[in-house]
């Protein structure tokens, strides 16, 4: 099958189906401007997520995580939706029962206007005190390097996911069934080796989903998914929601 007879196989399944549930990763915001994790320029200042995206690295050394969250807060700021945001916003007004589950903490969704969202990773514009446990929205980019609480004084970390933590389980709860009840799910712009994130594309394949993925790259999904477009989100996923 050729490029747009993929599409328009993907389009028509997308069409007819009540129940939606789309996962989408950093390559959706990527078009927006906000840096991926991995592959080329997903790096930062020689660190991988996985040496800074800890518990154990925010005790080590914080003004190092600190370093990087601000960075990141202050490119976000920048950023402005994309079009493959606004077609899932889109696809949720006209779809009876719809889920959207992101791992991206950058608030680009809700920005778009997706409201049946479930940022599982957290929220970059989120923070949660340290010592009194409080949890609240912070979106100055003139915080000092290690911000304190309003509340209390201790000190602040942001309030997103990282390796070894547990994700919040209601959302996580929510996920799973809006992976097992769904009938086409929609895999966007994630390189799908974050677990569980990434096994929601299973869960939904094996209870009976067509499982869709748009990718720049092949990834660990793209041979077990029922279609696999290649290529950038903000020219394919408008054109399977709103039909080639
Ligand atoms: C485009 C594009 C364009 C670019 N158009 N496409 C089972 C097996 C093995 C390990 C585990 C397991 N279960 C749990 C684990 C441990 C761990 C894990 O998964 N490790 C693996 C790496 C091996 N998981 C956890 O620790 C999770 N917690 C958990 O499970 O708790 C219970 C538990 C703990 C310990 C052991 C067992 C159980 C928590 C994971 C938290 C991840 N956190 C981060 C940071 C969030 C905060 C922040 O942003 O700072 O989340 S890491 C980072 O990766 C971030 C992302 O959400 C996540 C996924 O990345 P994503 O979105 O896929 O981005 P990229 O950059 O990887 O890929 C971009 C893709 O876009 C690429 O494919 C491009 O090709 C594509 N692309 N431009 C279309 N224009
Ligand atoms: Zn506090």
């Amino acid at each position: 099958m050729g490029q747009s007879a993929e599409i328009a196989a993907a389009a028509d399944r997308l069409a007819k189906a009540e129940r939606v549930a789309v996962l989408t990763g950093a390559g959706i915001s990527a078009e927006s401007g906000v840096p991926t994790f991995r592959g080329p320029g997903g790096l930062w200042e020689n660190h991988r997520p996985e040496e800074l995206a800890t518990p154990q690295a925010f005790a080590a050394d914080p003004e190092l995580i600190w370093r990087w969250y601000h960075w990141r807060r202050g490119l976000i700021a920048d950023c402005r939706p994309g079009p493959a945001h606004l077609a899932l916003a889109r696809l949720e007004q006209r779809t009876a029962d719809f889920t959207l589950i992101t791992q991206n903490v950058d608030g680009l969704h809700a920005a778009a206007g997706s409201r049946r969202l479930l940022e599982i990773h957290g929220s970059i514009w989120q923070v949660r005190c340290q010592a009194c446990g409080r949890q609240y929205r912070e979106t100055s980019l003139e915080l000092p390097t290690l911000p304190a609480c309003r509340q209390c004084g201790g000190l602040l970390r942001p309030a997103v996911v990282w390796f070894g933590e547990s994700l919040d389980p209601e959302l996580l709860r929510r996920a799973l069934a809006a992976a097992r009840a769904c009938q086409v799910m929609l895999v966007v712009g994630t390189s799908a080796v974050v677990q569980p994130a990434a096994g929601l594309a299973m869960v939904a394949k094996e209870a009976g989903a067509v499982v869709i993925e748009i990718n720049l790259e092949p990834t660990p999904h793209s041979g077990q998914v029922d279609l696999s477009l290649r290529g950038r989100a903000g020219r394919l996923l408008p054109a399977v929601v709103d039909g080639p």
